[in-house]
């Protein structure tokens, strides 16, 4: 099987070396995707063996998605080129797909960490983006922003990347689940990165938590009920409280009442219908996965 390694790089002269040499020391293609690093990246990238080319664009997305098009491998490794994540763990990124237990698998960092590697807003910022991406889309991943991952062909060939920055491994799960392909974790080590991060953690946080709406659309358009029907009921509640507290003070609010009713009633029935849409979007989704898969056994 052959494996293709891409690395999208911004300034990392510190530590590019030693990555590409590790992973062409394996025997794998590695292609560097540059976005016009204005220090020694570039050439110490192609002296090590890696393939380089300047992205056309602007951004760690576009840098991705425009070298998914160039690489052909059976199996591709997507890693950052910041020396926070080790080459020599990539086996157990692969062995999953090759054992045909995943088709996308992803190193969660938060199993091994070194002191330092996350700063505690970045700590923090993970753990509510993860929290916010398990109820979004009811699938159990714990990093799903993790930057060191592995995909077989035919999920980095069918996934559409439009997202130009730091949304891009949000990207790439939701549409890597949203297609009907199966990803699976597996605990790997992050170090502290050499050099300077690109990254600004309120900026690119938040755009990262709206992508994770965003995306649900993709996922299963259903799922918006479930936060329509959420607000919903929060409002109830809130006109419940009132209800009840004026009563206990001897005031009835009528027609206050009859809101909290019909509110929690008509939460109630819209978070039933996202569940029941939900569930036959989905299921549509694999069982066009496999009737594709049985297609293809057919025709071989
Ligand atoms: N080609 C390209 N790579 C980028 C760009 N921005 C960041 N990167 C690379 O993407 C990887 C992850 O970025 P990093 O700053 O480490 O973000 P963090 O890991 O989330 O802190 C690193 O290898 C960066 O050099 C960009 O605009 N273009
Ligand atoms: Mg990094």
């Amino acid at each position: 099987m052959k494996v293709s390694v891409v690395i999208p790089t911004l300034n990392e002269e510190k530590a590019i070396g030693e990555i590409v040499s590790a992973f062409v020391s394996r025997g794998f293609d590695v292609l560097v995707i540059d976005g016009r690093s204005t220090d020694k990246t570039r050439e110490i990238a192609e002296k090590c063996g890696a393939k380089v080319v300047i992205q056309s664009g602007k951004g760690k997305g576009q840098a991705v998605s425009e070298a998914f098009k160039i690489v052909d491998g059976d199996i591709l490794v997507l890693i950052d080129g910041d020396g926070s994540y080790l080459p020599e763990e990539v086996d157990r990124l692969i062995e999953p797909i090759k054992s045909g237990a995943a088709d996308h698998v992803v190193g969660n960092r938060f199993g091994k960490f070194e002191k330092g590697a996350f700063t505690r807003l970045n700590l923090l910022g993970n753990k509510i983006l993860n929290t916010f991406f398990r109820f979004a889309y009811g699938y159990e991943l714990h990093d799903i922003l993790s930057g060191y991952r592995a995909m077989k062909k035919e999920v980095y060939k069918s996934v559409e990347l439009r997202k130009p920055g730091f949304e891009v491994e949000t990207e790439l799960t939701v549409e890597t689940l949203a297609k009907g392909f199966k990803i699976v974790e597996v605990p790997i080590t992050y170090r502290k990165r050499e050099g300077k991060t690109k990254l600004n953690p309120l900026k690119d946080g938040f755009r990262i938590g709206k992508t994770i709406y965003e995306l649900i659309s993709r996922y299963s358009p259903a799922r918006h009920l479930y936060f329509i029907g959420l607000a919903f009921e929060i409002f109830g509640i809130l006109c419940g409280i009132k209800v009840i507290s004026g009563w206990l003070e001897g005031v009835t609010h009528y027609l206050l009442a009859i809101l909290t009713a019909l509110l929690i009633i008509a939460g109630l029935q819209i978070i039933m219908f996202g569940i029941i849409a939900d569930f036959i979007f989905r299921r549509n989704i694999e069982l066009k996965k496999d009737i594709e898969k049985i297609k293809r056994i057919l025709e071989k």
